[in-house]
């Protein structure tokens, strides 16, 4: 149902390290290559074999590509998988025409050798990438703007590696400003009045809304390559800390929530919780904060490991490891914010975590890669409170019971086909009776432009197909409609029509009672956009 091209873009973005700076070694015991070949490849390698595989290619979604493995192998065949691809979602970069036939020759040799090795990313690397624009002392103490910044949106504009803060009450862009490279999400501190982004290089920007227009006060590298940041929530740590968690070097970091100064970096590198074995490269996937212990849940992909890092006393912290499953991806809150659900992608699990006890109450099998970014929480006419996830590899809408108290808590009550796969995100709120389905990896465009809503209250009905894309009136462009998301009042979803970076994108505000189109943000500055994070919605967990 996903035609591997448009996973392969999704699963393999080109990494943010600079091949240059690698460690190199064409060491004796592989094919001969020249020092170009091999520079070449690695190049090849990061941008379009590192997402899947791993840096030092122990694998993840993809296979482990290590020299005890490859060397075994052999040329030709590694060269007819690289040039075929294989059923199991490895893209066939020969006959595509991506790569020609010496270049595949090059690639099969290089993987062969041992795997050039980026840099590593310590305390003195960030306090250098480290800078503060606006100390504490010199913001604002109040909005110098009448706007309503609760509702503004921070919109990921991936391929020019910037956000734009929109007004959601007016929905003028507000302010534009530059990030990391192809940033990633946005997160809000708890006083609603800084935006946290990280950047795929491992920036971390943190913009205050409260100046006119808002502007980024403070910045750090917090590594090489990286996804995921998060602000503390608990009571009594308002906008105290800021996370990062960095792809590589496998780590994460805890910074000062004020000025981003690099307080803690701890080592995800460690043994997998199934067979035990050490893992070089354990990424930090997604990371929220706890409501009910001063605590980041913070999943570690290639270990299957969730940590609970408490923040109350960082000179001596104090870290819970809960075992999941392997693939750690992303995840959000039940309702009552105390459970975590969370996205074992590879393992096609749930994980589900008590975060008050700090214990594993789930592990809940679902269909062919769960994707659920945050997930929705409706009420089930029929099973009451559930959490749901939509999925990449089928049209399966997957609904978990979140009632801890009911008959089935955490299992599977409900399953939903939706317009296909290659879904990433749904929405709800707790105001409205949509369900919100997006679809844009589906090699089918009328699929991918398109967003499916059912009606919560009469799940059997099927579902409502709106032409977000069409709406949009763009012209040409692949026009995948991706992340829904509400604004404050709960009386708007948001959607993105992600185009090429050289084509018109655009948002598109629907109305959710009456399902009608009521605006089009269309703007050139508007490059690519694809997360939207709604301050309000962000802080307090809503969706
Ligand atoms: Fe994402 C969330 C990683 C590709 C849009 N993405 C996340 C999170 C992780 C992640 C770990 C959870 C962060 C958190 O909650 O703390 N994403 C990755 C990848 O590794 C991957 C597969 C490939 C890559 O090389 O980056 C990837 N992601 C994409 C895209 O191609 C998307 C569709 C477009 C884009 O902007 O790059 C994309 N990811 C998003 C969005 C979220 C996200 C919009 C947040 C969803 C939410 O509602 O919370």
């Amino acid at each position: 149902p996903v035609s591997s091209s448009s996973e392969a873009s999704y699963k393999g973005t080109k990494s943010a390290i600079d091949p240059e700076i690698t460690v190199q070694m064409i060491d004796s015991d592989g094919p001969d290559m020249t020092k170009e070949q091999f520079a070449f490849a690695t190049k090849i390698y990061f941008e379009r074999c590192a997402g899947c595989h791993g840096v030092l290619r122990k694998g993840a979604t993809g296979k482990p590509l290590t020299t005890d493995i490859t060397r075994e192998k052999g040329t030709d065949y590694l060269k007819t998988l690289i040039t075929y691809g294989s059923p199991a979602g490895m893209p066939n970069w020969g006959t595509s025409g991506d790569f020609t036939e010496a270049e595949i020759d090059t690639l099969a040799r290089f993987l062969q050798h041992e795997p050039p090795t980026p840099p590593q990313w310590g305390m003195v690397e960030m306090k250098n990438s480290w800078k503060v624009l606006v100390a504490p002392e010199d913001r604002p103490d109040k909005p110098q703007h009448k706007r309503n910044y609760e509702n503004f949106f921070s919109v990921t504009l991936r391929d020019s590696g910037e956000v734009a803060i929109i007004d959601g009450d007016t929905k003028e862009i507000f302010s534009i400003l530059k990030t990391g490279y192809a940033v990633h999400i946005s997160r809000t501190s708890a006083s609603s009045r800084y935006i946290y982004t990280i950047g795929r290089d491992a920036k971390v920007d943190m913009i205050d809304l409260f100046m006119n227009p808002p502007q980024i006060v403070a910045t750090i590298k917090v590594g090489l390559e990286a996804r995921s940041v998060e602000t503390s929530k608990y009571k009594g740590y308002e906008d105290k800390y800021a996370i990062a968690g960095s792809y590589w070097p496998p780590q994460y970091t805890i910074m000062d929530g004020d000025t981003l100064e690099p307080k803690r970096i701890v080592s995800t590198r460690g043994m997998t919780v199934d067979t035990q074995e050490y893992h070089p490269e354990p990424r930090v996937a997604a990371i929220v904060a706890s409501h009910q212990h001063p605590e980041f849940i913070v999943n570690i992909k290639e270990t299957g490991k969730i940590l609970l890092v408490n923040y109350s006393d960082i000179e001596n912290l104090t870290v819970t490891t809960i075992n999941a499953a392997r693939f750690l991806h992303d995840g959000g809150w039940d309702r009552s914010k105390r459970y975590f659900l969370t996205a074992a992608n590879q393992s096609d699990k749930i994980a589900v975590i008590d975060s008050k006890d700090r214990k594993l109450v789930s592990l809940t099998d679902v269909d062919k890669i769960p994707h659920p970014g945050r997930g929705a929480n409706v009420d089930d006419p029929d099973f009451g409170p559930v959490w749901i996830t939509s999925a990449l590899g089928n049209d399966k809408i997957t609904f978990l019971s979140t009632d801890a108290k009911g008959k089935n808590p955490w299992q599977v009550v409900r399953t939903l086909h939706g317009q296909g796969g290659g879904s990433l995100f749904v929405k709800s709120h707790p105001k409205s009776k949509n369900l919100w389905v997006d679809s844009p990896l589906n090699p089918d465009p009328a699929i991918s432009q398109s967003v499916a809503v059912f009606n919560v209250k009469d799940l059997d009905a099927g579902f409502e197909v709106l032409p977000i894309a069409e709406w949009a009136d763009l012209g040409e462009g692949a026009k995948r409609v991706v992340q829904p998301e509400y604004n404050m009042q709960g009386d708007e979803v948001w959607f993105s029509v992600w185009n090429g970076k050289d084509q018109t994108s655009a948002i598109v505000v629907v109305d959710d009672k009456t399902r009608q189109l009521k605006h089009v943000i269309k703007d050139e500055r508007l490059i690519t956009p694809t997360g939207k994070f709604n301050v309000h919605n962000t802080v307090e967990d809503v969706y």
